[in-house]
């Protein structure tokens, strides 16, 4: 295997901010915010500002399956953050997550507002909230815990690493489309593996474990996310396919994924939500035929 291209590093790194790269219009090595703009505040108790890709959907299922067991107090403001175009820089945003990544939660229900940011910490403090989702008993909660913690720890080389190199960078490198084939292969047979002994990634219950990975890894074996599927023969996973299926088909994560989605079709794409019937009245097929 050769390069024709490469690289000899300088000796200190300079920002090229003309890199190419799909998002080099965003990138940025530096933190804090651009921009002043404070954030809209909506009626409910949760205020959301994301966007529905995978780690901004794992909220938002959680938000609609508490919802559907009945939890009112899980009613929820979701404001669209477009991270292509730096909303994720605003001040507002930046106060309430400083490292700039959606999705970031406000809890407004208490004396003092409480900022969430971290997908994986907003899974875990919207179940302890409502004690939902999240087993009790030690060993139970150890486990899901463990498999929520694997998530956060193992997306980045799929995101990052795989989807990267294999869809988005400016050039096909084979070394680097390699090494993160590899790895998600080794993760996808970890979940198979795990999902042939158990309905669910923790057992018989599904927890906030399944809404962390499913839509990674599940959104992966149905061949929605980097038209990989063939590439990683996502079909020899079949129990995570299995399971896959058994996820999308539940009504609040059908309604989960359309929240602040600004892409695909339009009657999937619900940009802000405030209330449960906008699903049925504010899609953006709706509100541009009114137009
Ligand atoms: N570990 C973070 C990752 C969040 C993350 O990477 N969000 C991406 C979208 S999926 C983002 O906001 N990117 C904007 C940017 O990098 O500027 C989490 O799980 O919440």
């Amino acid at each position: 295997m050769s390069d024709a291209n490469e690289y000899t590093p300088p000796k200190v790194w300079k920002w090229d901010a003309e890199n190419g790269g799909q998002f080099a219009k965003t990138n940025r090595p530096i933190a804090g915010p651009t921009h002043d703009k404070t954030l809209p505040v909506g009626a409910h108790p949760l205020q959301l500002h994301s966007l529905a890709t995978p780690n901004g959907v794992k909220v938002t299922i959680l938000l609609e399956e508490l919802l559907a067991l009945g939890h009112a107090g899980a009613e929820y403001d979701a404001y669209l953050i477009n991270i292509g175009e730096g909303d994720q820089f605003s001040s507002g945003f930046v106060d309430i997550n400083p490292n700039s990544k959606i999705p970031a939660m406000v809890d407004r229900s208490g004396p003092e507002p409480i900022r969430i940011f971290e997908s994986g910490a907003i899974l875990f403090y919207l179940a302890e909230k409502f004690d939902a989702f999240l087993p009790t008993d030690p060993a139970g909660r150890a486990e899901c815990l463990s498999w929520l913690f694997w998530q956060m720890g193992s997306a980045p080389f799929l995101g990052g690493g795989f989807g990267h190199f294999y869809a988005y960078a400016p050039t096909k490198i084979e070394y680097a489309i390699n090494r993160y084939a590899m790895e998600v292969k080794r993760q996808l047979d970890v979940l198979d593996r795990n999902l042939a002994e158990r309905k669910f990634i923790c057992g018989d219950d599904y927890t906030i474990a399944d809404m962390a990975i499913w839509p990674w890894y599940g959104v992966l074996v149905t061949g929605t996310i980097y038209e990989a599927a063939e590439f990683l023969d996502v079909k020899s996973y079949k129990h995570v396919d299995r399971w896959a299926k058994q996820i999308a088909a539940r009504p609040a994560v059908k309604r989960g994924r359309m929240v602040n989605r600004s892409f695909g079709p339009l009657e999937e794409q619900l940009r802000e939500r405030h209330d449960s019937s906008d699903f049925d009245t504010m899609t953006q097929d709706k509100i541009e035929a009114a137009d």
